[in-house]
């Protein structure tokens, strides 16, 4: 992509509405807009990290088993009269009337709407375990919007929905997918602890939140300093094999880790003062394992085994997307901007031409542009008339991983200069090295 193409509005000074600093870099690099209070527009820039957000968490919902489906935005209001929520969602829940005075909702979870295509179709054990995924928007009338995409009133979310025959089933549903997490954040660059949880209007008795620690983060939380050190399951982890994934979960869950609501003073006094972790976290995912509370009274039932009726036993999981963009730059950036983890970048490399219109430099920009993208990676090409000062600083707010710096001095003596935005580092190379470093063959 070259940048003269793009659609980048880089702002030069600080959002005075931003209170902390993924808020005011994301406004700055051009990768949102605010629309009205809690809501935002995702420019192309956003846009691209959001995508690729999303395309991590796809890939560990389908190794663990999920299938992913699309439910609407707009519900019926009965379906949640038959769950009891309608009334009990209060203030949060957008309500609207249709032409036909019917009462419709913005959907803030999807529970009741995913337990009626179950309830229509799913009939025997056989057709056991299920589980639905899908990622979309979700509106709550939150009493505070604030931070930015961090806490918005319209946000993307990932919501799983588990159906199984028993207990036993459900529990092995919930620890895939408490698996699948541990993965999912990791990929994203981050450390994410799980801590036991309150359920709120989500309900049941087993929940965890996936916290990332951040001073900025709204949640107070208590951990054992050991879970910074615990090694995340790798790719070939089995999802089939229930012991496995039970065994990671409780090598997960044995050390200290809960949230404010959760939190016990005496268990917490029981470990070492140098043990003890007391922060703030941002929660980036939580999990419910809920049982019938939907099935009941919805009546979603399956035949068993023993020939008889049973409630399906039922957990949901989410993951926010849009708030995760905001939780990887208050965990990655410096003074300059934001350090995207090379997984989510919005590109690979910023290729910057310090002098545009220099035979040279054009030259060997459209070169290396050609070798990289032909190499896979993803390219924006700084092809202004901005002076190099400007660039500079630009690549640095944006934050790709690499900056290849090609100015006329170097060029004539056939090298170009390469940055690695996160350590900074320098290093001048040939042009041919320089194709070879990003996988290009010379
Ligand atoms: N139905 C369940 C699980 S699918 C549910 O709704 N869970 S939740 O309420 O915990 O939300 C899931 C995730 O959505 C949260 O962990 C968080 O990452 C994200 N999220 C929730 N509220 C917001 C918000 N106002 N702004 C941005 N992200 C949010």
């Amino acid at each position: 992509m070259r940048l003269s193409q793009f659609f980048l509005p880089i702002l030069k000074e600080n959002p005075r509405e931003a209170e902390i600093v993924s808020h005011r870099l994301m406004l700055r690099a051009g990768m949102i807009r605010q629309q009205g209070q809690g809501s935002f527009s995702w420019l192309p820039l956003g846009k691209l990290v959001l995508d690729k957000v999303c395309r991590i968490i796809r890939e560990e919902q389908n190794r663990a088993g999920a299938l992913e489906i699309l439910m609407p935005t707009i519900q019926s209001a009965d379906l949640w009269r038959e769950s009891g929520r309608y009334d009990d969602y209060g203030k949060e829940m957008l309500r609207i009337k249709d032409r036909q005075d019917r009462d419709m909702l913005y959907g803030p979870t999807n529970e009741e709407v995913v337990t009626e295509i179950v309830r229509a179709y799913v009939k025997s054990y056989k057709d056991l375990p299920l589980n639905l995924y899908h990622i979309q928007w979700k509106f709550r009338d939150e009493v505070r919007p604030r931070f930015g995409v961090m806490r918005s009133r319209e946000f993307l979310m990932k919501d799983a929905y588990s159906f199984d025959l028993d207990f036993e089933g459900a529990k092995a549903a919930y620890n895939r997918m408490f698996v699948s997490y541990l993965r999912t954040f990791t990929r994203m660059g981050l450390q994410a602890i799980p801590m036991r949880a309150d359920t709120g209007p989500i309900g049941g008795d087993l929940s965890h939140e996936f916290i990332i620690l951040a001073d900025t983060g709204e949640s107070q939380v208590y951990c054992d300093r050991e879970y910074l050190s615990l090694k995340v399951p790798g790719e070939n982890t089995d999802f089939a094999n229930d012991s496995e994934i039970a065994d990671i979960v409780k090598t997960w869950t044995t050390p200290y880790a809960a949230t404010d609501e959760m939190h016990d003073e005496a268990a917490w006094d029981k470990l070492g003062e140098a043990d003890r972790v007391s922060a703030r976290g941002i929660e980036v995912g939580h999990i419910f394992h809920f049982g019938d509370k939907y099935s009941k009274p919805m009546g979603a039932k399956v035949t068993g085994p023993d020939g008889k009726d049973h409630f399906v036993s039922g957990g949901s999981y989410g993951i926010g997307p849009s708030r995760l963009v905001a939780a990887i730059i208050e965990a990655s950036h410096d003074d300059n901007g934001i350090i995207w983890p090379e997984a989510v970048a919005p590109f690979d490399i910023g290729l910057i031409n310090m002098k545009v219109g220099d035979a040279d430099c054009d030259r060997v920009c459209g070169e290396l542009y050609a070798a990289f993208t032909g190499a896979g990676k993803d390219v924006l090409y700084d092809d202004t008339d901005q002076r190099p000062g400007g660039k500079f600083a630009t690549a640095d707010l944006i934050g790709l991983p690499w900056q290849v710096i090609v100015g006329p001095r170097g060029v004539a003596a056939g090298e170009i200069e390469i940055k690695n935005r996160r350590t900074g580092e320098r290093e001048t190379l040939p042009v041919a090295e320089a194709k070879k470093r990003f996988g290009a063959i010379a």
